[in-house]
């Protein structure tokens, strides 16, 4: 461990004084320089680790388009603090407003990208988002029982059939109480397969396979001749429960778990799981009613390997696996041994001849191991140190990312010789090819996501942005063409093609659809209503007006709901709503759209409030005043 430590420094170092030598070619300008007005080529969703979001760039120029939120509420347009979205963020412990969030897969087709949906995982409190791309909005938010560290996910299947997620924690099922040294026999992980509605993108948990007490890293799907797999990296099948740093890494080698879904699937048909209690939340967003409600769910079906044999196949694969990565092809698995000084390439056609054949060496808890050499394809020797993720150009290329030498480095699928390297700033974790886990990559761009950042712009304190780097990938050289800083901690990215998704853009919503409880159709149809200590106030905005804008006859303590609609019927004119000293934040209200803020008035007073989304030469006008009176005073409601 000291050792690796000493490698780390060593490496840094080394590319640090590589740092001035690495001079930017001239024609890289022209190559992300993208003129006033013109619209970038690629759509870049990058993860937000642990700021819980998703943020989209444009690419090559690195420009940040949007913040998606998902995980974590967002005052900037009010996610989780407006009644319609709190519900999004909804757990069965309760509302959790933040989130870890690391891996993002677009929805696919035939292996190809298809532009619907965006997936996006919750490590900390296990969750998958669906996130629709005709709005840029989380459509969907499921909570995933007897898992924790929700990190193998959100890796889906060639036809997006699964979204799927593996537990980087295991936890006693049910999450019993129960001795940590008891770990071998209580603690278990989990690989839930969560089907995906064709039409709808609605996702519902189908099944969950129950594996042994270690740590599921990452996954990927097989594709053409692999589609019915499911490749998942494993680490600490030692078995540890403290420690790890050491006790994790003793065994020289860990797995690579095959699972054949489609075998699965059969078996939960056949009745060959076990309906067990579990609760877990589902909240979803309902475009009609622009709500989101959450329903809790209370079983789930968990699949035994016991019960189901052929389902399950352990590969040894080198030093603690963490990326696992399928070629264009659906023939090759690399095994990213973060320990590791070589890469493992695995054939999937051997995999299978090895099943046939009962090429085994044991088992791990009733689990056949494949022989390593009966898997294997080849090694790519000495790539560097610190193998984390590969991607593919789809020219027969793979891409490894190096984190301890900070390199992205560039081999060749068939013989497995290393053709190119350059150095990354610095660290790099995951790096995305568009399109590089699905059939047909992009092969022109490549982006790396650093964790280190050190020198790489305007030092800003202590805290620093993680940089991205964007390299030209289309020749037989790597070529770095831009640094950009990002936000908050990416780990894994998509990208796909602009005019995949850019001419579905919904401009604004129908007003005549509008289907919310509490919408107004138009300024005359304004009101307040009280019943009890509740009071719906029906507000409109439309430039440069509320309706309505003054308001009486509201009492300390009382619940006062802003149902606040946007009347315009126009591209990018929201309105926002903020009343002074309220903790919901404010809203951001899209045209056609009813979004409700509430306050709880604790004070008597005048409260102002006003729209905060500068929408017209008369914005600052788009203002309004609450009173609120001592509890038990009669002044009247008037508005
Ligand atoms: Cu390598 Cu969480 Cu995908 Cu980050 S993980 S780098
Ligand atoms: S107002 S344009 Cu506050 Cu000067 Cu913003
Ligand atoms: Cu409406 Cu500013």
């Amino acid at each position: 461990m000291l050792g690796l430590a000493v490698a780390t420094t060593a490496a840094m170092q080394s590319c640090k004084m590589k740092t001035a030598a690495t001079a930017v070619q001239g024609d890289a300008a022209t190559k992300t320089y993208v003129a006033p007005g013109k619209y970038d080529e690629i759509y870049n969703f990058v993860s937000g680790g642990f700021n819980g979001q998703v943020s989209v760039y444009g690419l090559p120029s690195g420009r940040l388009l949007k913040v998606i939120p998902v995980f974590a509420v967002n005052p900037e347009n009010g996610y989780g603090y407006s009644e319609e979205t709190k519900a999004m963020l909804n757990t069965t412990n309760g509302l959790i407003p933040w989130d870890d969030q690391h891996h993002l897969d677009l929805s696919q087709t035939n292996g190809e990208q298809d532009g619907r949906w965006l997936f996006a995982n919750a490590n900390n409190t296990p969750r998958v988002a669906r996130i629709d791309l005709t709005t840029f909005k989380t459509m969907e938010v499921l909570q995933i029982p007897n898992s924790a560290g929700n990190h193998s996910s959100p890796f889906i299947t060639e036809n997006t059939e699964y979204v799927v997620a593996g537990t980087r924690f295991s936890v006693p099922l049910g999450s019993e109480d129960v001795p940590i040294s008891s770990f071998k026999d209580n603690f278990h992980s989990t690989a839930s397969f969560i089907s995906v509605d064709k039409n709808t993108g609605k996702m519902d948990i189908a099944f969950q396979i129950v594996l042994p007490g270690m740590n599921l890293d990452l996954s990927h799907a097989g594709k053409g001749p692999s589609h019915d797999w499911f490749f998942f990296s494993s680490y600490n099948t030692e078995q540890a429960y403290t420690l790890l740093e050491v006790n994790a890494s003793q065994k020289d080698k860990d797995y690579i778990v095959a699972v054949n879904w489609k075998k699965a699937e059969e078996y939960a048909k056949a009745g060959k799981g076990k309906k067990v209690p579990a609760s877990y939340a589902h909240n979803t967003y309902d475009e009609h009613t622009q709500s989101a409600t959450s329903e809790i769910k209370n079983e789930v079906l968990l699949l035994d390997p016991k019960d189901c044999p052929d389902m399950i196949y352990m590969i040894p694969c080198p030093k603690s696996p963490h990326g696992c990565d399928i070629d264009p092809s659906g023939e090759y698995i690399v095994g990213s041994g973060k320990l590791a000084a070589l890469i493992p390439v695995f054939s999937f056609s051997k995999m299978t001849g090895a099943i046939a054949g009962k090429q085994f060496e044991g088992d791990f808890k009733g689990i056949p191991i494949i022989k390593y050499e009966a898997a294997l394809h080849g090694e790519v020797q000495k790539p560097g140190l610190g193998p984390l993720h590969t991607e593919f150009d789809g020219k027969g290329n793979a891409y490894t990312s190096m984190f301890l030498s900070s390199e992205v480095v560039k081999w060749s699928l068939k013989d497995l010789k290393v053709l190119d390297r350059v150095p990354t700033y610095y660290s790099v974790g995951h790096l995305m090819i568009p399109g590089g886990d699905t059939k047909k990559p992009g092969g022109k761009y490549l982006v790396a996501y650093n964790k280190i950042t050190k020198d790489r712009f305007l030092p800003t304190g202590p805290e620093l942005a993680q940089s991205a780097q964007l390299y030209d990938i289309s020749g037989d050289k790597m070529q770095l063409l831009l640094d950009f800083p990002t936000f908050g901690e990416p780990h894994y990215a998509q990208a796909c093609q602009a005019s995949l998704i850019k001419d579905k853009q919904v401009k604004f919503y129908d007003i005549n659809k509008n289907g919310h409880e509490y919408v107004t159709m138009g300024e005359k149809k304004a009101n307040v209503v009280r019943k009890g200590n509740r009071v719906d106030i029906y507000m409109t905005a439309i430039r440069s007006h509320l309706v309505p804008d003054n308001i009486e006859g509201v009492f300390v303590g009382d619940e006062v709901y802003f149902h606040v609609t946007n009347l315009e019927q126009d591209w990018d004119i929201p309105h926002g709503f903020a009343i002074k000293n309220n903790p919901n934040a404010e809203l951001l209200i899209m045209p056609g759209e009813t979004v409700t803020l509430k306050f709880t008035p604790d004070k008597q007073g005048i409260y102002p409030f006003y729209c905060t989304d500068f929408c017209s030469a008369l914005h600052q006008e788009m203002s309004g005043y609450l009173r609120v009176s001592p509890k038990g005073s009669n002044v009247p409601l008037k508005f």
